[in-house]
């Protein structure tokens, strides 16, 4: 009899942030893709990021500079994957957002819950902007995950703002609490992910 081997999609994700490797390789890994990170003679690829334009603006220009770097080289034709992602709390007009990683090496979890300290209203959203260069074409797509920032840190699993984030639809634990497969199987990254994977098998089914 035969055996139907199905030949995994290799994407090589342009980011700096280890973590986001790790969740992109157990999201798509089981539906599929080999993920790994783009490096260019042994490192990742440093971007100029204009935060100022949020999140969707910072991706897009991510991939244009990935692909500017891969120019003339036998990774051009590769699939390439960035994405920009932050975490936007209501009572702060959004803030972070996209200068969360900046924010978070500043003033760290401890500073956004200072100056939240006496706040009532905790809403808050993690968003993701991926974007794919995939057979010649780009696509992009969203990811958000709504929920409430803590009033203490709690747990020490994930990274940046976990600790202090609760989402909407868990038991009402912070990320930082949650196993690495249950913050995985929801996050704002997940759906980010799952999202372009559709754009990519519509894609091979032309
Ligand atoms: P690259 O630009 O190289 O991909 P980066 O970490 O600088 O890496 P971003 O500019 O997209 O990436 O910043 C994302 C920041 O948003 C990240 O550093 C965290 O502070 C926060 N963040 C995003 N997703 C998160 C998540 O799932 N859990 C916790 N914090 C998250």
């Amino acid at each position: 009899f035969v055996i139907m081997v199905e030949k995994k999609i290799s994407i090589l994700f342009a980011t700096s942030n280890q973590n986001k490797i790790n969740e992109a390789k157990s999201i798509l890994g089981p539906i599929g893709y080999k993920i790994e990170q783009l490096l260019i003679s042994g490192e990742p690829p440093r971007f100029i990021e204009p935060k100022s334009l949020g999140i969707e603006q910072v991706a897009i220009s991510k991939m244009n500079q990935a692909k500017h770097m891969l120019e003339n080289s036998n990774l051009a034709y590769n699939p390439i994957l960035v994405e920009d992602s932050g975490i936007f709390i209501n009572s702060l007009d959004n803030f972070p957002g996209a200068k969360s990683s900046e924010v978070e090496n500043e003033i760290g979890i401890e500073g956004i819950l200072e100056m939240l300290q006496g706040v009532e209203d905790r809403r808050a959203e993690y968003r993701a902007v991926a974007v794919i260069h995939f057979g010649n074409k780009i696509f992009k797509s969203f990811g958000v995950w709504k929920g409430q920032i803590s009033r203490i840190a709690l747990g020490n699993n994930g990274f940046g703002y976990d600790p202090i984030f609760i989402p909407d639809d868990s038991d009402g634990r912070t990320c930082g609490q949650m196993k690495k497969e249950e913050k995985d199987n929801l996050s704002h990254r997940n759906k980010a992910l799952k999202n372009l994977s559709r754009h990519i098998k519509a894609r091979q089914s032309e």
